[in-house]
């Protein structure tokens, strides 16, 4: 799988996260790297995801910066130039994803620049980098969880405040419009991220009709299809400094998680 892994910059963390990484950092830093394999509706983002039982590392890739996502992540990030020392990585602290509920992170491209974390109870941790950027116009799983969370703050133990941001259009498809997530939801019949099975099914119709049908309807590649934007984004990005190419061969993926 070739993602792109978004650098989401730390402005402002939780009591507990900053306890935790006191004197840890060396004036680094620290991005949540989300990985993604649909840079092209980074426009849309309102939030990020983690798994509040996950544990995160905190790892220096350089002198100045820091990345926070799985070490089974950072493991495969040092075999391709991601760190400045290949084959080594340097933790510098650990982070449970409880902890970083509530962070404030710049969403690069996204018209929204600052939003928070926010947990999801699907998160993967033996997937991508265990932290998931939020499309909720695009992503019926992010739609789904938005939603939920919206309805149950307190339960979810977040400030409301943190899910204010609406879903914005993205792209547009014959099929589900100019947001084919909630138009997804309610024709699945989804009422929550429980609903599993219904949400890969979503997931699955979201991806074929806005990779082949998706026109751009934000953004410097406005009016496109969504197949020629979807590189052009990545490549802006990355020379913008604000995302790098993360692969994960799949073969690896299943033995390291298995
Ligand atoms: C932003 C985004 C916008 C995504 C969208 C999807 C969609 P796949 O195809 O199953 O490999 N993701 C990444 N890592 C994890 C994880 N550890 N646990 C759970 N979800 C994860 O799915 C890749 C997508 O799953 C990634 O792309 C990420 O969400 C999420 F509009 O990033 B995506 C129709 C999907 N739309």
């Amino acid at each position: 799988q070739e993602y792109t892994g978004v650098k989401m910059e730390v402005i402002e963390w939780s009591a507990a996260a900053q306890k935790a990484l006191e004197g840890k950092l060396g004036g680094r830093k620290v991005y949540l790297v989300a990985a993604t394999l649909r840079p092209e509706t980074m426009y849309g983002q309102t939030n990020c995801f983690v798994g509040t039982a996950i544990n995160y590392g905190v790892f220096a890739a350089n002198d100045k910066e820091a990345y926070v996502c799985t070490q089974r992540a950072a493991r495969n990030m040092t075999f391709q130039g991601i760190f400045d020392v290949r084959g080594q990585v340097n933790q510098l602290a650990e982070l449970e994803g409880s902890v970083i509920i509530g962070a404030k992170i710049k969403a690069p491209f996204s018209v929204y620049p600052e939003v928070y974390v926010l947990p999801m109870d699907n998160v993967l941790p033996t997937k991508g980098t265990g932290v998931v950027t939020s499309v909720p116009s695009d992503s019926p799983d992010d739609y789904a969880t938005l939603m939920d969370l919206r309805k149950k703050a307190e339960y979810y133990k977040i400030d409301p405040a943190w899910t204010a941001f609406d879903p914005v259009p993205v792209l547009s498809t014959p099929a589900y419009g100019e947001m084919s997530a909630p138009a997804l939801v309610k024709q699945l019949k989804i009422a929550s991220q429980k609903d599993v099975k219904q949400l890969a099914d979503a997931k699955e119709l979201a991806y074929k009709e806005g990779f082949y049908n998706g026109t751009m309807s934000v953004g410097e590649f406005k009016g496109e299809p969504v197949q020629e934007a979807k590189g052009k984004v990545r490549t802006s990005m990355i020379k913008d400094g604000v995302a790098f190419a993360y692969a994960e061969p799949e073969g690896l993926v299943i033995s390291r998680s298995a």
